[in-house]
Parts: C-alpha cells; sequence; structure tokens
C-alpha cells in the first residue's frame, strides 16, 4: 500500500497519531503537501462522509475521523501556505439567528474542511448582519446556514434578503439545510442549494463555486 493510501485508511479509522506520523514521513520522502491534502486527508474525508451517508458509521466516526484529519492538516497548512495552495473556497458557516443547535452544523463544517474549503465558522445564533458582515470581510465564496427549529427557518429567508440589501447576493452562492429544511424551501427562499447531510453538503458547496 502507498504511504498516501495508508493516511488515507488512518483517517478512515479516526487514527490521528498514525495520520500525523505518516504526514510527517510522506514529506521527509519529498511528497508534495498539496498530493498530500488531495490525495490522502480529504480522500479519506470523502470516504467516511459517504460510509456516514449511507448509514454504514455514525457521528461518533465521523468526529473522530475529522480528528485525524486536522492532525494531519496541522502539519501540511504553514507548507501549503508556503507553496502557495490556495483553498477550494471559502465557506462562512453558521447556525441561523435564535438558534442553538451545532452538532449537524458542526459536521457540515468538518466535511467542507475535509473537502479542501477555507470554513470561517460563526458559530450559532448568528444574525443576517453578521452572515453579511462576515461574508464581506472574507471575500467568501459560498455562505452555509444551518437550522434546526422550524421557528427560526425564517431567519434563513431573512439573511438571504440581508444579502440582496447589501448588494452581495450575486456574490455568494448561498445553501441551507438542517432537519425540517427541504429543497421545496429552499426554492422557496431563493437559496441556491440544499443539502440533507454533511457529506451531501460539501459535493454542494463544490458543485455551488465550480
Ligand atoms: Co433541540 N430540538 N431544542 N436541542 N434538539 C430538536 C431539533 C427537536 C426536533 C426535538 C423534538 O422536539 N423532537 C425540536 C425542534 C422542533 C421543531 O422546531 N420542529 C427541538 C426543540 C424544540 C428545542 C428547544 C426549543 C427545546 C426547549 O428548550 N423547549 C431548544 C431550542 C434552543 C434553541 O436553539 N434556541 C432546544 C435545545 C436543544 C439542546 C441545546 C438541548 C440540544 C442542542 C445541542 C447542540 O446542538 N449543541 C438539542 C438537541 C441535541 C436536539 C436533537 C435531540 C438532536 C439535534 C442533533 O444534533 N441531531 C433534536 C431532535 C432530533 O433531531 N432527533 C432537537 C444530530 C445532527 C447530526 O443532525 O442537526 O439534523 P442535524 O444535522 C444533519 C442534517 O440536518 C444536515 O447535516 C447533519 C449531518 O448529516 N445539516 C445540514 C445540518 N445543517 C446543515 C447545513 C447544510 C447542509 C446540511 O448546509 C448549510
Amino acid at each position: 500500500m502507498t504511504i498516501l493510501k495508508e493516511i488515507t485508511e488512518y483517517v478512515k479509522t479516526g487514527n490521528a497519531k498514525k495520520v500525523e506520523e505518516l504526514v510527517k514521513k510522506a514529506i521527509d520522502d519529498g511528497k508534495d503537501p498539496g498530493d498530500i491534502l488531495n490525495n490522502s486527508l480529504i480522500t479519506g474525508m470523502s470516504e467516511i462522509g459517504i460510509l456516514f451517508k449511507n448509514n454504514e458509521v455514525f457521528i461518533p466516526e465521523v468526529l473522530i475521523a475529522a480528528r485525524a484529519m486536522k492532525a494531519g492538516m496541522a502539519i501540511l497548512k504553514p507548507l501549503l501556505i508556503e507553496k502557495d495552495v490556495k483553498p477550494v473556497g471559502k465557506v462562512v458557516l453558521g447556525t441561523v439567528k435564535g438558534d442553538l443547535h451545532d452538532i449537524g452544523k458542526n459536521l457540515v463544517g468538518m466535511m467542507l474542511e475535509g473537502a479542501g474549503f477555507e470554513v470561517i465558522d460563526l458559530g450559532i445564533d448568528v444574525s443576517p448582519e453578521k452572515f453579511v458582515e462576515a461574508a464581506r470581510d472574507n471575500q467568501a465564496d459560498c455562505v452555509a446556514m444551518s437550522a434546526l427549529l422550524t421557528t427560526t427557518m425564517p431567519h434563513m429567508k431573512d439573511t438571504i434578503e440581508a444579502f440582496e440589501a447589501a448588494g452581495l447576493r450575486e456574490n455568494v452562492k448561498i445553501m441551507i439545510g438542517g432537519a425540517p429544511i427541504t429543497q421545496s424551501y429552499a426554492d422557496e427562499i431563493g437559496a441556491d442549494g440544499y443539502a440533507s447531510d454533511a457529506a451531501s453538503a460539501a459535493e454542494l458547496a463544490k458543485n455551488l463555486i465550480s
């Protein structure tokens, strides 16, 4: 098995120590940091995402895989910056105003990072104004909103309207998700996309900005 394939397997099984050790070894062996990122860490997260989507693994496995990926990323990051390897895109992520649920949102963030995005996570209870400000300040490509309550879903619409009012709607793709959200709700409020789970969210973000 190649070292990159080995790293992929250790990301999937969530072995952060091994990932760290093998990423260091791959660098010492002269492997390109971008190659290590794309063909081992991202592959591992994307494979765990598919298993999660198919209910073959569950939240704890995704969390430990993400921790292992992050251990590898911590080593790669300075080298990627040095080599000016750009992220796939920038996503501003948050749970909408009035909503404190963040477990699903955090999984979405991990899958986005795993897919090579830079994620600016604004946390929970994020107002439309905060989404607009963060997207503007960071020149984000995409805004990703999560809501778990039927009472907070309308803030997704308010946020889209805030982007329109700020004259920034054309600059960003807006995607939404969360247990009560549907594709028809996304269509109704004028979002660019809806994803039902974290792995699909990463796929959607890639499609939206490509
Ligand atoms: Co709350 N809660 N909760 N809760 N809570 C629900 C959502 C509820 C369905 C429970 C119920 O009554 N059966 C219900 C909502 C009813 C409704 O509106 N229809 C509810 C309620 C009512 C409340 C309170 C109002 C309770 C109260 O105080 N009376 C209160 C509200 C607080 C607030 O937000 N203002 C409340 C509070 C809480 C806790 C704080 C105790 C806790 C949250 C802890 C935390 O997140 N840090 C909590 C929890 C844990 C839940 C349940 C049990 C689990 C939610 C969860 O984390 N699921 C939930 C019931 C349930 O869903 N079974 C419930 C796991 C997570 C991985 O799934 O978030 O759906 P989910 O994310 C998925 C997808 O939806 C998708 O990807 C994820 C993974 O694949 N996804 C996206 C999510 N965001 C996405 C964004 C995307 C794309 C995909 O693109 C941007």
